[in-house]
């Protein structure tokens, strides 16, 4: 049985807190263990609720644990999707606080902008393609709210995927121009490479991560609109991150994201 409206509403707002303040909560699953993954979307439809509200813009979607080494990294053997607001948007060489933090990592990722909408379970790579304006590199920077980064697949989807910031940088390019499947990247922190690893890695083609989406969406009757920015998930495990950090991640043909920890 799903969990009624007054508790997903509470556990938005315990989630809502935690993201705001930069503090730690008990995985959700401890206090209901009963709770589904669409129970837990419905807590991403209360934040986007509230985000809205309080004057936020929904700019476009992540998906998450796209890659083995994420998935073996966090334990979990299925993707998960979030929501990116335009409070998460970072200038690239900007300073990020990480005071407003709790733990985060960062993670190398290929975004896609749209200008054509998407929908429905049976798109193929090419119509992702061609619906795409340009795609562009980005750094995710992740931050889960629960204690250790310690999760199951249910808590940090209701985490928002434990989305915090990103930064776009490098060159906009026509996808067209690329083979999507082979871009190299290195990350480093502070001068020295920490991982590396080909887009591939990304369900052997970062639009797969978007195809993927689109399934999630079709299930609840949604699609992906013209403009959205959709991020496909880290290309190696996602780098810890400390005061003073800084992070240039180098993507092949595409050019580099840099930013600091402050
Ligand atoms: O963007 C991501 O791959 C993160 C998904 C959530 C799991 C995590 O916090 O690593
Ligand atoms: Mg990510």
């Amino acid at each position: 049985m799903s969990l009624s409206d007054a508790i997903i509403s509470g556990l938005a707002t315990r989630v809502l807190q935690a993201q705001d303040h930069a503090h730690t909560i008990t995985k959700l699953t401890d206090e209901y263990p009963q709770m589904s993954i669409a129970d837990a979307y419905r807590v991403q439809d209360e934040l986007r609720r509230r985000w809205l509200a309080r004057g936020e813009r929904m700019v476009g979607l992540k998906a998450g644990l796209t890659s083995k080494a994420k998935m073996l990294q966090m334990g979990v053997e299925v993707p998960s999707f979030g929501i990116l607001s335009n409070a998460m948007a970072r200038p690239e060489n900007g300073a990020i606080a990480i005071r407003e933090l709790v733990h985060p990592r960062v993670e190398a990722e290929i975004a896609f902008v749209l200008d054509k909408p998407l929908r429905g379970k049976h798109c193929t790579i090419e119509q992702v393609i061609d619906a795409t304006a340009f795609v562009i590199p980005a750094v995710e920077v992740i931050d889960s709210r629960y204690e250790k980064f310690k999760f199951d697949l249910v808590s940090v989807i209701a985490d928002n995927g434990s989305s915090s910031r990103y930064v776009t940088g490098g060159r906009p390019l026509d996808p067209r121009e690329l083979d999507l499947r082979t871009i190299g990247v290195v990350i480093e922190r502070n001068g020295e490479i920490q991982a590396t690893g080909a887009s591939a890695a990304v369900l052997n083609h970062p639009a797969n991560a978007i195809l993927m989406l689109l399934d999630h969406l079709a299930d609840r009757d949604e699609e992906l609109a013209a403009g959205s920015f959709v991020m496909t998930g880290g290309i190696t495990e996602a780098i810890p991150v400390k005061e003073g950090d800084s992070i240039v991640a180098r993507f092949q043909d595409m050019g580099s994201v840099s930013l600091r920890f402050a």
